[in-house]
């Protein structure tokens, strides 16, 4: 091959590397309709401490409603610009796939068969939770191991209650489920002593045991007996809308990997940091590169702070749900959280 055929093929492969692919207006059809309705629609739980549930002044707080104020924030460059439909357990995914809502924040475990028959696509995980067994503290039991025979409370439609059946059929033991409707039903039975333990993720075991009137009366055990990635959920089929989504999860981890906050957003416009500079927008296009406006990334920040702060807030040690960092720590910290570069 010729040099100068050579030199003007490599510049062909080099400027179809960095060509931005625009996609069609079709496949920004969510992103569309929430910005003509002026909001987004945000499916969470409202009867979950620390992840969704209304202060004393009827405004929605928690962790998964922090990811539907990125989402606004992102979008509309505030985080006000939402509104929240409270879905339960048996709606969560109906909801969603007819359209009622944009997107679902709802300590939803990803698994195989969800991923894959309801038409529906998983974001990124917001935190890695692992389903866990709580007793009364006077039932004096150390292991779940120690559970045989035992009645527990459950709720339908959950992974839970197969994650229990493997669980005990594995180890040789036996259980009986006591299924309830919701998590309300759930609570109160087990604070009123119809079951020996209840049985969910780990993160709603905290949440459960720090309305109990003294929490103190309640413990953990210490296995944990399932993966539970709990994830955000769009409709499959538009990828736009789920670039947003993992863009916008992303930016909570980067944005803690840079030490970029809330506080310090504006300082940081002033950063060095080319990739600090990309995020924020103040040089490169990638907000647009999603339909956004190139602000995004600062514009999430400076409403809802980044992944540590958004933990803290409503999870951390500080809060009644007192939860560690565990595995929801960064990877440069010995965690899982980890987002692809912003290049
Ligand atoms: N992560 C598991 C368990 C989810 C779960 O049990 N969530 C409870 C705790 S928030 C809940 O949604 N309760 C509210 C309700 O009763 O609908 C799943 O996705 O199936």
């Amino acid at each position: 091959m010729k040099r100068t055929t050579m030199k003007v093929l490599l510049a062909g492969i080099a400027a179809a590397c960095l060509t931005t692919f625009s996609a069609p207006a079709s496949a920004q059809a969510t992103l569309d309709a929430v910005k003509k309705r002026g909001k987004l629609i945000c499916g969470v739980s409202q009867v979950s401490a620390g992840f969704a549930f209304p202060d004393s002044k009827g405004v929605m707080q928690g962790f998964d409603v922090d990811i539907c104020r990125a989402m606004a924030a992102a979008i509309f460059g505030s985080g006000d610009k939402v509104e929240f439909l409270a879905t339960n357990i048996n709606t969560r995914f109906q909801v969603l796939q007819s359209g009622e809502i944009d997107v679902l924040s709802r300590q939803t475990t990803q698994t195989f068969s969800r991923d894959n028959s309801l038409g529906l696509d998983f974001g990124p995980t917001v935190f890695y939770d692992g389903q866990g067994m709580m007793v009364p503290k006077k039932l004096n039991i150390a292991s779940a191991k120690d559970l045989d025979g035992a009645a527990i409370c459950v709720l339908p439609g959950t992974t839970t209650l197969q994650n229990l059946s493997d669980f005990f059929r594995t180890n040789n033991k036996k259980f009986e489920s006591v299924v309830f409707e919701n998590t309300d039903e759930n609570r109160n039975a087990f604070f009123t002593g119809r079951c020996d333990a209840t049985s969910t993720d780990r993160s709603d075991l905290a949440s459960i045991r720090a309305v109990a009137n003294n929490p103190a009366d309640y413990v953990v055990l210490p296995e944990t007996i399932s993966k539970e990635p709990l994830a955000p959920v769009v409709r499959q089929g538009d990828s736009n809308w789920r670039d947003i989504l993992n863009w916008t999860v992303y930016t909570l981890i980067a944005a803690e990997e840079k030490g970029i906050t809330k506080e310090n957003v504006d300082q940081q416009l002033k950063s060095e940091d080319p990739e600090v500079q990309r995020m924020l927008g103040v040089s490169g296009d990638f907000g647009k590169m999603i339909g956004l406006d190139n602000k995004w990334s600062y514009n999430i920040i400076k409403s809802v702070g980044n992944y540590s702060e958004v933990f803290e807030r409503s999870l951390g040690e500080k809060t009644p749900l007192g939860l560690t960092r565990g595995p929801n720590q960064l990877w440069t910290k010995g965690g899982l959280l980890y987002s692809p570069p912003f290049r």
